[in-house]
């Protein structure tokens, strides 16, 4: 037998859309249990990341170990607060198989939202243990009780059983917690396996190594000797311990706990998150003792990322290692451009997915780069063959057919903005399938391109909406699409990093925009320069720069300076060879960067 921890435990999650107050309700039940000190108590406590506070939004998930007292009982609580925001479900989804139970907090001022029902289906799948509970009721808004009502029936459930709180005031969250222990079961060890544990989040730690969070399944673990399972390595740990929520090293972590190994290693690819941590090292059928994993993140939307001014390719790529460890739903592989040299192509959950990662790359790890346009997967058949294409460059100029990806997209919208957020389906070629009553809002059921959701989609039903609609999506298939390769060429060439696929009927604006944009940017040469957008083989639009006029010697105030002359005579020089075709026009990492912008 192997020893289960003395108090009983409860291990779980708060799930909601964005804003709803998971975090709030998090320092309320910190202060409730005494685990943080009311002087160092501050809103938002579990969201220790610089940008999270900047944005007050949740982006990482947060364990943290609770004690509390109740009837006599004294129990430990490991709790897990998750982002709202769709871009981060991945971090939600992997929270989820650490625990048994959710409270699933509704914005009473908002009613059931997209990331309610995504979340709440996934919690239900995982088979947890479900606590309703609408929020924010210290507003006393008269839709409270429509929301619990919408709530109750969502849940299948009376609406006594729904939970009214405050997160702010505190109101009702003591009972809330009663409730969680009451109905949360224990963890109960899946037999005696001899010792493992699912690590469902990692960090890199200059000090400490790779820091592995884990979810104790069975069995004790102590700095001693262990071993991962998919990289087969055995080590030795530095230390194991709890997050408090900061990390307090502990003797040993236990069946049914939720804590941390510091493994002392720096190379990032030997810790996989979704990977089992055993005890006993080189024991057994070790195949057979592998706990369930995670299925992979599917990136939705590719972004390149070129090194710029003082950062290195190797600065980058090891940069993004490091990241992956805490950010499991990004993806990246080497990527190549004839101006920016060589980067990585990486793929992302959405477009703040994308922001909060370039974030934190310039400031966690100092770095400066320059991004592509995003771009998304297509299927495409050519001369009668069928492959699929992740970049642009590679599309064929008049392919046979081509299959894109489609999303299925849940959007929730308060009534009065519903003929705005309709309004949209022609925008972001939306088809409507179903609009189904949820209490105060109404829930849209539809199919887009997910070309279409990459397009600031978010911004503008955020917009329309004063912010009220939400929306939630998941991929579901393909189909065939009327796209065209749009390729930008200065001076005859074509210049790969701009080429693009563009829905047939945005092809010639797009186009348009793009060469106006470039004739701005582009420094005047010796000689003319053609910039042209082409699709399909024809031309769609042209501008001309004209050539420079200066002669050599005409500096204005500043002139006469010899150094000047002479860089200014060797471009001229350049300017000929290209004149005779010998070289091409280099466009610069600032006109990329200006044109990359959107
Ligand atoms: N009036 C009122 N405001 C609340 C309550 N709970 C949270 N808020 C406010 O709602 C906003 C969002 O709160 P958070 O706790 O950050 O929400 P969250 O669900 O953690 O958000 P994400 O982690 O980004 O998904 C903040 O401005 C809170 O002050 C409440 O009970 N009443
Ligand atoms: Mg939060």
């Amino acid at each position: 037998m192997y020893p289960v921890a003395m108090e009983p435990i409860r291990n779980f999650v708060i799930i909601a859309h964005i804003d709803s107050g998971k975090s709030t309700l998090a320092d309320r039940l910190l202060e409730v249990t005494e685990t943080v000190p009311m002087r160092s108590m501050q809103p938002q406590y579990l969201d220790r990341l610089d940008l999270e506070r900047e944005r007050g939004i949740t982006i990482k998930m947060a364990p943290v170990r609770m004690r509390y007292t109740l009837a006599g009982t004294e129990y430990i609580l490991n709790l897990i607060d998750t982002p709202g925001h769709s871009d981060f479900s991945y971090e939600v989804s992997r929270a989820l198989n650490a625990v048994e139970g959710a409270i699933l907090l509704i914005d009473g001022t908002r009613g059931i939202q997209a990331q309610t029902l995504s979340n709440l289906r996934s919690a239900q799948k995982a088979g947890l243990t479900i606590i309703p509970a609408v929020n924010k009721i210290d507003l006393a808004l008269p839709q409270i009780e429509k929301v619990v009502e919408a709530t109750a029936q969502l849940l299948n459930v009376p609406a006594k059983s729904v939970f009214r709180v405050s997160a702010k005031t505190g109101v009702g969250v003591k009972e809330l917690l009663a409730e969680v222990i009451k109905k949360v079961p224990g963890p109960v060890a899946p037999g005696d396996r001899g010792g493992r544990a699912l690590i469902f989040d990692s960090l890199y730690d200059d000090h400490k190594g790779i820091i592995a969070n884990v979810r104790v399944f069975d069995g004790e673990f102590k700095a001693e000797e262990m071993r991962f399972i998919a990289s087969g390595i055995s080590f030795k740990p530095k230390e194991v311990g709890y997050f408090a929520p900061e990390l307090k090293v502990a003797p040993v972590i236990k069946t049914g706990e939720i804590g941390y190994i510091a493994t002392g290693l720096k190379e990032p690819s030997l810790v996989k998150i979704g990977d089992t941590v055993l005890v006993r090292s080189g024991a057994g059928d070790e195949k057979n003792m592998a706990l369930p994993g995670y299925r992979e993140a599917g990136p939705v939307v590719f972004i390149s990322f070129y090194p710029d001014g003082a950062t290195k390719y190797d600065d980058l790529k090891r940069a993004f290692e490091k990241l992956h460890l805490n950010d499991a739903a990004l993806s990246f592989e080497p990527d190549a451009n004839e101006a920016l040299g060589r980067g990585l192509k990486v793929g992302f959950l959405g477009q703040l997915h994308f922001e909060i990662t370039s974030s934190r790359l310039e400031r966690e790890y100092g770095l400066q780069f320059l991004t592509s346009f995003p771009s998304i997967a297509y299927r495409v058949q050519d001369k009668g063959k069928i492959f699929v294409i992740k970049q642009p460059q590679d599309f064929p100029d008049k392919p046979e057919k081509v299959w894109e990806p489609i999303v299925n997209l849940e959007m929730l919208t308060p009534q009065n903005y519903l003929s705005a957020v309709v309004n949209l389906q022609n925008i972001f070629d939306i088809e409507v399938l179903e609009v189904k009553n949820l209490g105060e809002n109404l829930l849209i059921e539809a199919k887009m391109p997910l070309r279409e959701l990459i397009r600031d989609f978010d911004d503008r039903l955020k917009s329309a909406s004063q912010g009220y609609a939400s929306f939630t999506y998941e991929l579901a298939g393909e189909r065939e699409a009327d796209v065209e390769k749009l390729e930008i060429l200065v001076v005859e060439e074509v210049v790969p990093a701009l080429t693009r696929i563009v829905p047939k009927k945005d092809v010639e604006r797009e186009g348009r925009q793009t060469v106006e944009r470039l004739k701005e940017l582009l420094p005047k040469e010796q000689f003319s320069q053609a910039i042209q957008a082409k699709t399909q083989g024809k031309i769609i639009a042209r501008e001309t720069i004209p050539a420079l006029k200066k002669k050599l010697g005409d500096f204005g105030k500043n002139g006469g300076d010899r150094t000047r002359k002479m860089k200014l005579w060797k471009k001229q020089e350049r300017g000929k060879e290209r004149l005779q075709g010998t070289a091409r026009v280099d466009i610069s990492p600032e006109v990329f960067r200006e044109i990359l912008k959107k």
